[in-house]
């Protein structure tokens, strides 16, 4: 996609990480004071503080020292930032940077970044700077961490810290698109070549899939209510038995920061008490609730390749696009991404981001929870390091695709994967329902 001169996308790279910057300070250091910055606001989290140097010591590690080949400046400091050194639990007891070392250190690795950047080669040159990759993940990892704080802000408690700016009208009822749509047989491309996406992406290649209908839309609050009122968490037989195993042992019995009040369901988030929306996507669902409620409604849960031929592949063309929409970068007309808001978009306000076969809301809102272990696609390679993928491969984890309001455009293309554990609540997920075409 960056198709483009080398002076240009010098200065792209350079606007990217600096947009990045100002996302990280304004999560942390804009507006919240030192204890707020320092203390350990979940034991899923891990201190603000922690991922601001994080994000620098990870710059440091890939811009200054692999890409630049400059001396490493804090080499004291790789082991307190080392994820896999330290669990969430644990890093409020490491020596950390304070906010104010943190914000100093993160201004002397980019000062050295910048620099080196005008220097840098991206064409004949290492693998790790072709296209300017390393670039281009450092500033996606940047991101990724900055979402990882907004889950840490909703697990907060106290005064709200975030402007929440008030969401879309839902749709007009103008034209109501059928409630699932059906994707006939046939082959897709699935993943990519680009030259910015991570290795798990990789390589596009050819898959064949039977029929298949997905839905329309994620699945509501109105709809999940529905599910709870009907008794979901109590019938043992739509759950799987890790799932029952989930349910009985954590006893939830709604979405994480959802409580009942007389007048009926209310929800936290970010710091405010609210009715729960009916007609927005139901996010902070496991992938086990994900799965119950799937069972419930006579359907199950997509799997990763149907989410993406779904959201990629056109039948009138034969080919498979970067986008539902196409091949055009995200708008705000096609999607809720970037942290706009502080929540999913009603059902269907962003007619622009359907895709050719109708799906809309796949990119942005909520990220979803597929049937899916993530594990590696056909001919994998690791690059540059097996830390960020393939260690995570195996059936530990589920695959969530399409990103969250949260998720920055950059990492919107319709390839990339996330993953999780199928227990895992904090993140901003939900799910849409698929189930096999009757034959014919
Ligand atoms: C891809 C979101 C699962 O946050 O654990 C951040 C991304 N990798 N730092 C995570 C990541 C290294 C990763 N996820
Ligand atoms: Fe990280």
């Amino acid at each position: 996609s960056e198709q483009t001169t080398p002076e240009r996308l010098k200065d792209h790279i350079a606007a990217q990480l600096q947009q990045a910057r100002e996302r990280s300070e304004g999560l942390t250091l804009d507006i919240l004071d030192d204890d707020e910055l320092t203390r350990q606001h979940s034991p899923l989290m891990s201190p603000l503080v922690w991922d601001l140097a994080h994000v620098g010591n990870y710059e440091e590690q890939w811009l200054v020292r692999a890409a630049a080949g400059q001396r490493a400046l804090r080499p004291d400091i790789d082991v307190i930032y080392d994820a896999f050194e330290n669990p969430r639990a644990e890093r409020v007891h490491l020596p950390l940077l304070s906010p104010g070392e943190a914000r100093a250190y993160n201004a002397a690795v980019r000062a050295r970044v910048l620099d080196s950047l005008e220097r840098a080669r991206f064409e004949g040159g290492p693998p790790l700077l072709n296209g300017g990759f390393v670039y281009g993940m450092v500033i996606q990892h940047e991101h990724q961490h900055d979402e990882t704080m907004l889950a840490t802000h909703q697990l907060r408690r106290g005064a709200p810290a975030l402007p929440d700016p008030p969401p879309p009208a839902p749709a007009s009822a103008g034209r109501p698109a059928g409630e699932e749509v059906l994707i006939e047989a046939g082959p897709f491309t699935m993943g990519t070549d680009d030259p910015w996406a991570y290795d798990n992406e990789r390589p596009a290649h050819t898959v064949h899939l039977p029929a298949y209908l997905i839905d329309t839309v994620p699945v509501s609050n109105a709809r999940y209510l529905e599910f709870m009122a009907d008794g979901g968490y109590d019938e043992r037989r739509w759950w799987s038995d890790a799932g029952w195993e989930w349910r009985t042992r954590s006893g939830k019995r709604a979405p994480a920061f959802w409580h009942r009040d007389p007048g009926g369901w209310l929800r936290r988030r970010f710091g405010r008490i609210e009715p729960v929306p009916p007609e927005e996507p139901v996010q902070h669902v496991c992938f086990h609730e994900a799965q119950a409620y799937a069972a419930w409604a006579g359907k199950r849960l997509p799997t990763e390749a149907e989410w993406e031929k779904a959201a990629r592949y056109d039948p009138a063309s034969g080919t498979t696009r970067r986008f539902p929409w196409g091949e055009e970068e995200p708008s705000p007309r096609h999607a809720n991404l970037g942290q706009r808001l502080l929540r999913p978009a009603p059902a269907k306000s962003l007619p622009a981001g359907a895709s050719p076969a109708g799906v809309h809301q796949l990119v942005g809102d909520v990220w979803e929870w597929t049937s899916t272990p993530f594990r590696a696609y056909p001919g994998f390679r690791v690059f540059p390091y097996s830390e960020y993928s393939e260690v995570f491969f195996g059936s530990e984890y589920r695959v969530l695709r399409g990103g969250s309001w949260a998720t920055h455009p950059g990492m919107a293309r319709a390839t990339f994967r996330n993953w999780d554990f199928p227990i895992r609540r904090q993140i901003f997920a939900g799910f849409r329902c698929a189930r096999d075409a009757e034959p014919v």
